[in-house]
């Protein structure tokens, strides 16, 4: 009698066992990101939902939120994720070399010739081993996506050469091979979080800005700047990153599935950025911005270069050379 209520009670367990294991794993998780709903970063995250959603039969979606609705700005963003309050970032490098400082070089002005050879490099080696990397701090790194090359606007001057934009109060973003870079040429670089940017230019706390045509575009800087000079003279890489503290919940057949999709997307959404660029440029002259495209960027190569030797001391002149000969 004994022996039939164990082994009732056991197959009872069982039963419930496999009942539990059958029981399939579902979530919904947060994109955050700075950029407006029209930028390449929330079309991009939405063709990456769209990508998960249909291969996990709708047991994982992503719900994007865009313009800092989650967080102020990057930084806080990543804090979020580092604390498991947010779950997956849209951004770009930028403030990410403050939590994982090998990322930093990717910032470095004027080291990126073409969109060719940053495609080599980020989705070469060099780029695995800078995603690997930032899984020692609390992410987990899913795909090198595109905010860029970065301009800068002002209201004040042409900025053909750093002569000319000596002095300018610049809103940077908290990166700190950018911030060496402007006060090595002469400006006065003033570092802030994204969403308090287009209230600053307003106000006149600070004279300009800089960021890719898609970002001025997507959120209507031209309608409180004069100039936008082509300065090309950083590339901004995004990344998309996952909190660690969620994805380690994630099943791994699941955690690949996503891997792939933020992956996939990134051919997407850097074409998407590289094509519109210069109808946006045409689009905004079209209602008075002036696009100073007779940039001399010799002369902003020259001024930033103390900044970029100092660079080679840091990181070491080979890992550099290494992103230079990339071919
Ligand atoms: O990730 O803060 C910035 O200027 C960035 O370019 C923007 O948030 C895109």
């Amino acid at each position: 009698m004994k022996c039939m209520i164990a082994a009732g009670v056991l197959l009872s367990f069982s039963l419930q066992s496999s009942l539990v294991q059958a029981e399939p794993f579902t979530a919904t998780y947060k994109v955050t990101m700075t950029q407006t709903a029209a930028h390449p970063y929330a079309l991009g995250a939405n063709k990456f939902g769209d990508l998960v959603k249909e291969r996990t039969n709708g047991r994982i979606q992503l719900k994007v939120f865009t313009d800092s609705t989650l967080a102020k700005g990057e930084r806080e963003m990543l804090e979020g994720l580092q604390q498991g309050t947010i779950d997956i970032y849209v951004g770009s490098t930028g403030p990410v070399g403050n939590f994982s400082p090998s990322m930093l070089i990717v910032d470095i002005p004027f080291l990126f010739r073409d969109y060719d050879h940053v495609d080599k490099v980020l989705d070469g080696p060099i780029g695995k081993q800078l995603l690997a990397d930032v899984d020692k701090s609390g992410f987990k790194g899913l795909a090198f996506w595109e905010n860029g090359f970065r301009h800068v606007s002002n209201n004040k001057v042409t900025a053909k050469t750093p002569e000319e934009a000596k002095g300018l109060k610049l809103r940077t973003m908290e990166n700190k091979a950018h911030m060496l870079a402007f006060k090595t040429a002469g400006l006065n670089p003033t570092p802030m979080a994204y969403s308090e940017v287009y209230s600053a230019l307003q106000v006149g706390v600070i004279d300009g800005q800089e960021n890719p045509v898609a970002v001025f575009y997507a959120s209507k800087l031209n309608e409180i700047q004069k100039y936008l000079s082509l300065t090309g003279h950083v590339y901004s890489p995004a990344l998309v990153l996952f909190s660690q503290k969620k994805w380690n919940r994630i099943p791994k057949e699941d955690q690949e599935i996503i891997a792939k999709a933020a992956l996939e997307t990134a051919a997407f959404e850097r074409k998407l950025n590289r094509d519109d660029e210069d109808k946006k440029l045409k689009e905004m002259e079209g209602k008075g911005l002036v696009v100073v495209r007779d940039v001399n960027k010799e002369a902003w190569q020259k001024a930033m270069q103390p900044a970029f030797d100092e660079f080679a001391k840091q990181f070491g002149k080979d890992k550099i050379d290494a992103i230079i000969q990339t071919k």
